[in-house]
């Protein structure tokens, strides 16, 4: 595969940006090689700047559940475009985004947006402190929350995948206030609870965990964190970053029915644009100033662009209500597909998937945690990614994240997916 332009590129971005990439997970440390540089992305394809082409199933990590360049988010943002990049005044599709983003989320009383997944964690973090009084925060190994101090303790994702469970430069008396527990280990959080009775502001959880690759709550083990966490005066946070407007429209909370009081969501919310947000019960929300004594600022929270790129995702997913059941039902048939290639060959793998999002362990069991999740073959990783790239598709570049299949995705995509995996699945 011609590589040569995107190698050049890498060169000169090296001598200026810390490992020539703009977030860690991009240089392909974790596969080997150099990633490459994309030259444009129409749909369900990537191109590269040597003119290689790629059916994407990372889609900018899940903002692009629309494909990349949907006519209605170009639409949208040129014309925003047209009447100004910033105002940093309120502006008429903040108040739109907010809207559609509280009729998806009834949980979500009233919202704030920001310019990032990992601004709206730390804001949410703030929230529920000052709303208790309380400095500590309980997370879950392996959960990653963007990379706020706070959070990058046991985190997962490209903390994870650079095997630093732990960030340097985060205080040790910071990191102090951050309680970490193994998902799914009831038994673990309320001893955590117990030594820590009236210290803990809030729990913090990805509902379905998605970044050490992804695996799933034991049933009620949501509910119980309802529960524990109403009994003792403790925030529930949901961070449904990766899978609000993902796995349905009104996130893991729908589908389970579990209440959060605050919930962080980003990526689908921009259409690829920057944005986060987070929400909840209003008696919370009201503690940000202006009304209240919590602070949280941002130059280009509700950026009209970004704000009207989330407006048209959201009002194309909410015009179709067979949108999830569609999108859904490609993405069984390109896991069940991929699984019965990867038996043909003989390759173990352990695959979870949950609405359009996948992954496929390279593991031999069953992988309910994070650290049955640390146990997959890494290497072997790496070289199915580069067999799969060699054959025309891109998979997350990290077996610790996941795989999106969009709404530009067609049978035709699948098909030529699952006949690359088998190739590469016997080269391995
Ligand atoms: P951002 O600050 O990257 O917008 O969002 C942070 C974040 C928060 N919560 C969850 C559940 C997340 O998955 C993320 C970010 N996800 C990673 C991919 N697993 C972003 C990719 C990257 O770091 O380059």
């Amino acid at each position: 595969m011609k590589h040569d332009i995107s190698s050049t590129l890498f060169a000169e971005a090296q001598k200026l940006i810390p490992g020539g990439v703009n977030s860690p997970v991009r240089a392909f440390r974790a596969v080997g090689g150099e990633p490459f540089f994309v030259q444009r992305a129409k749909g369900s394809r990537l191109w590269d700047v040597d003119g290689n082409e790629f059916i994407d199933y990372v889609g900018s990590w899940g903002p692009l559940i629309l494909g990349h360049a949907a006519a209605a988010v170009v639409k949208a943002v040129t014309a925003a475009a047209r009447d100004g990049m910033s105002f940093g005044i309120p502006n008429p599709h903040e108040v739109r985004l907010a809207g559609l983003v509280c009729e998806a989320f009834p949980s979500m009383q009233k919202v704030r947006f920001v310019s990032s997944g990992t601004e709206a964690v730390m804001s949410a973090l703030r929230l529920a402190r000052g709303f208790t009084g309380r400095d500590m925060i309980l997370k879950f190994e392996g959960c990653y929350h963007g990379h706020a101090d706070s959070m990058l303790v046991k985190a997962g994702s490209g903390a994870l995948t650079f095997g630093q469970p732990d960030s340097a430069g985060v205080p040790a008396d910071l990191a102090k206030l951050t309680l970490t527990v193994p998902f799914n280990d009831r038994v673990a959080v309320e001893t955590m609870i117990a030594l820590h009775r009236n210290e803990i502001a809030a729990v913090i959880v990805e509902p379905i965990p998605a970044n050490a690759g992804m695996y799933f709550p034991k049933p009620g083990f949501l509910e119980f964190l309802r529960k524990t966490t109403a009994a003792h005066g403790i925030v529930l946070i949901f961070d449904e970053v990766i899978t609000g407007f993902r796995v349905a429209k009104g996130g893991v909370q729908e589908l389970c029915g579990v209440r959060p009081d605050l919930t962080c969501l980003g990526k689908i919310i921009g259409g690829g644009l920057p944005v986060g947000a987070f929400g909840g019960q209003a008696q919370i929300m009201d503690q940000l100033a202006p009304l209240g004594p919590v602070y949280q600022a941002g130059t280009l929270s509700g950026n009209p662009l970004a704000m009207a790129a989330g407006v048209a995702t959201l009002e194309t997913i909410f015009s179709k209500p067979e949108f999830y059941k569609a999108l859904n039902q490609l993405t069984t048939e390109l896991c069940e597909g991929m699984a019965s290639v990867a038996e043909a060959a003989g390759i173990e793998i352990s695959q979870s998937q949950i609405g359009s999002v996948f992954c496929n362990f390279f593991f031999d069991g069953p992988v309910t945690d994070y650290a049955s999740a640390k146990r997959s073959d890494t290497a072997r990783y790496g070289r199915f990614f580069h067999a799969m790239m060699e054959r025309g598709v891109y998979l997350a570049p990290s077996q610790f994240e996941v795989g999106f299949v969009s709404a530009a995705h067609t049978p035709g995509d699948i098909g030529e997916t699952i006949r690359a995996a088998e190739q590469a699945f016997k080269s391995l």
